[in-house]
């Protein structure tokens, strides 16, 4: 297989011309491969020139429909293919959801982000449903964001009306090594939603997970494949595996932190404008690996107790942190 981007023709919109999307694989393996103190140094270079150094933006997540999933995503608890520790739920009230939106933003989080266990997004009631939670959540002052799965081109301009401010869908690895992750989709799939999204005026929240057995230069390919885009994803999860028993993934090795390290140095130096997403997988990391992450360029996080499915590092935990380094969460505009 090719490893030229599949995305590089992709539409630019009203983008800083300095930024890039023609990274070759070299030129990223070259950036990845770096001696870490060059690197870090690099990547805040970079991130001063971009984003205040000492704000990282809290965001929050809900599981809005949870398990049952058709797709056999392998390191996802909520496939219906494997049989992981989670309880189905159908899709939840719009009311309760806004409460919970409401309540993150009482606790300063600035984005809210629900999360459905679906291939695609559905149509009729429940598409209106997820509709009245947007307009909700969007009326608290909270950026909003939405994964569903896959979206048709009226779905996304309809969420837009809705008041969307992002949305999340992922490409999670490598072309090369996609398939060995997920038979029920193709990488092209993912790539035509997030063009729908684009098409929408919503922005793009796209990343990938890092620790599935991948080799390196899958890491250096999804990373190529993300810098592709244009414009560039607005915001950038990196995500660690969290394995959950049950998933075929299971009983992967832990992976070292330094490749999360060198993972999202490399997504400020290529995207330097994007919100990077420390996402998935703090639990597993050392607060002093936490704190290379934010001097590699992350900038955002999730908080609260909970992912999606999986246990998250409590609050407290998360703004003594925050504090002991000096850096804070970004102001909330919540009404
Ligand atoms: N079903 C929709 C989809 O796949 O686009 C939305 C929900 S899905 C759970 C959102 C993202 O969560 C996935 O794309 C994947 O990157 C991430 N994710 C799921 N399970 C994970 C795990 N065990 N560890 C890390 N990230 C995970
Ligand atoms: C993303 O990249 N990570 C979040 C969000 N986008 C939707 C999801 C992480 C899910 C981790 C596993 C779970 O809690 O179920
Ligand atoms: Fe379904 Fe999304 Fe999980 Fe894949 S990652 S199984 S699409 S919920």
């Amino acid at each position: 297989m090719s490893t030229e981007p599949l995305a590089a023709q992709a539409v630019a919109e009203g983008e800083s011309p300095e930024l890039r999307h023609d990274w070759t694989r070299a030129e990223v393996e070259a950036i990845y491969r770096t001696p870490v103190p060059e690197l870090v140094f690099r990547a805040q270079t970079v991130h001063r020139q971009f984003h205040a150094p000492d704000r990282v933006q809290t965001c929050q997540l809900l599981s809005i429909k949870t398990g049952g999933c058709p797709e056999d995503c392998a390191y996802c608890p909520q496939s219906a293919h494997y049989d992981a520790p989670v309880d189905r739920q159908g899709l939840l009230d719009p009311e309760h959801v806004v409460s919970v939106a409401r309540d993150a933003a009482a606790r300063g989080v600035t984005r809210f982000c629900m999360g459905a266990a679906w291939r695609q997004a559905p149509e009729g009631r429940e598409f209106e449903k997820v509709l009245e939670m947007v307009r909700g959540v969007s009326s608290l002052g909270l950026e909003v964001c939405c994964t569903l799965g896959m979206l048709k081109e009226e779905q996304a301009q309809q969420l837009k009306e809705a008041g969307l401010s992002a949305y999340n869908h992922n490409l999670d690895t490598s072309p090369e090594f996609y398939g060995s992750i997920i038979t029920t989709r193709v990488y092209e799939d993912r790539l035509k939603t997030l063009a729908a999204v684009r098409k929408a005026g919503i922005t793009v929240c796209c990343g990938g997970i890092l620790g599935m057995g991948e080799r390196e230069t899958d890491r250096i390919g999804l990373l190529q494949q993300l810098a592709a885009l244009r414009p560039h994803p607005e915001s950038v999860p990196i995500n660690m595996l969290v394995r959950v028993e049950g998933t075929p993934l299971a009983n992967m090795p832990a992976l070292d932190p330094m490749e999360m390290v060198r993972a999202i140095a490399t997504a400020r130096i290529l995207m330097p404008a994007s919100r990077v997403r420390l996402a998935a997988g703090r639990k597993q990391l050392s607060p002093e690996a936490v704190t290379l992450c934010f001097l590699a360029g992350a900038n955002s996080i999730f908080v609260g107790e909970k992912l999606l499915t999986t246990p998250n590092p409590g609050p407290d935990e998360d703004y003594q942190l925050l504090e002991k380094l000096g850096m804070q969460p970004l102001e909330s505009h919540a009404v």
